[in-house]
């Protein structure tokens, strides 16, 4: 990169020229974007990791191919695999990852302008987030409607039918339809709420991207409405979509626990973040 042309935001591409930045008081506009790999820490099996995800263990399933468990017409076809799944993946006594704490020690600091997560486990909500904070790109297991008639359908219900393993239906009289939770399968558009908030990244002065394969659309298109010169630090196992291809990426690749560690310890922030992470 010429330097000499345009000047760079990062006087480093490193996790402590990172802290450096976030510490100058120039930046008050994170933009987090994250994934499954947030929450593999916390139990929560990711899709894509080889072996341990669940898209390798799907075969029990007797799917077609493992996406179809998230194809609105093989759902309408044959809701069990989804449910099966569902039950692997139903919010209840999992405990945040640090990662989530990081997002939210940031939040409280008041840093923060938006966190788009792909994650349906709400554990952005259980680590105390505010809600105008977050962005559920692909739903969550929060809400639940018919998927003939769009009723709401209550959520104790539908936690007794997916630990019963049961396909849960409309209770609308006459209508009889299979109720699903509020997530976005393929085909489906995104919540308004993604495309209202996507301006956020372009007025970001800083994007932090965890645990994501950055696989799906239109999300994993979100890091290119950054700014060239807004700095977009990728903490992952493995280099995804790109990122470290402009001038003031920043690529941690790390597990997204240990890499927020390190960047909480550059900004002097590690007893705060451990003391958060021990009340969560
Ligand atoms: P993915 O495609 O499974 O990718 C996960 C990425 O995270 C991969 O690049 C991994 O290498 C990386 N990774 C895994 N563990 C860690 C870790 N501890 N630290 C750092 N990196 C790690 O998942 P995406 O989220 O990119 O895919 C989008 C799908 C996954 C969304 O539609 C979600 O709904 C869906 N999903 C969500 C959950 C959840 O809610 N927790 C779980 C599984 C899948």
């Amino acid at each position: 990169f010429d330097d000499s042309v345009t000047p760079r935001t990062l006087a480093k591409r490193t996790a402590s020229a990172v802290a450096d930045y976030i510490r100058s008081g120039h930046v008050s506009k994170v933009v987090f974007m994250v994934g499954a790999g947030v929450s593999t820490s916390a139990g929560v099996p990711d899709f894509r990791s080889p072996g341990t995800g669940l898209y390798a263990n799907l075969a029990k399933l007797n799917l077609p191919y493992p996406e179809a468990v998230f194809d609105l017409g093989f759902f309408h076809k044959n809701p069990k695999p989804f449910f099966t799944l569902a039950k692997e993946l139903y919010p209840g006594e999992i405990r945040p990852t640090v990662a989530h704490s990081f997002m939210k020690l940031l939040c409280d600091k008041g840093l923060v302008s938006q966190i788009f997560t792909q994650n349906i486990d709400c554990l952005e909500r259980v680590a105390g987030i505010p809600s105008h904070l977050i962005t559920e790109a692909h739903g969550s297991f929060a809400t639940h409607s018919c998927t003939k008639c769009k009723a709401d359908y209550p959520d104790d219900l539908m936690k007794e039918n997916i630990e019963k393993l049961e396909i849960p239906h409309c209770n609308t009289p006459r209508c009889n339809g299979v109720v699903k939770p509020d997530i976005v399968f393929f085909g489906e558009s995104l919540p308004t709420r993604f495309f209202q908030h996507m301006t956020k990244v372009a007025e970001a002065d800083l994007v932090i991207i965890m645990g994501t394969s950055l696989q799906v659309m239109p999300f994993a298109a979100l890091p290119q409405q950054a700014k060239e010169e807004t700095p977009r630090v990728l903490i992952n196992l493995e280099r995804v979509g790109g990122i470290g291809s402009r001038r003031d990426d920043v690529l941690m690749l790390d597990d997204c626990d240990s890499g927020v560690r390190r960047l909480a310890k550059y900004l002097g922030w590690l007893d705060d973040l451990e003391e958060l992470w021990a009340k969560t």
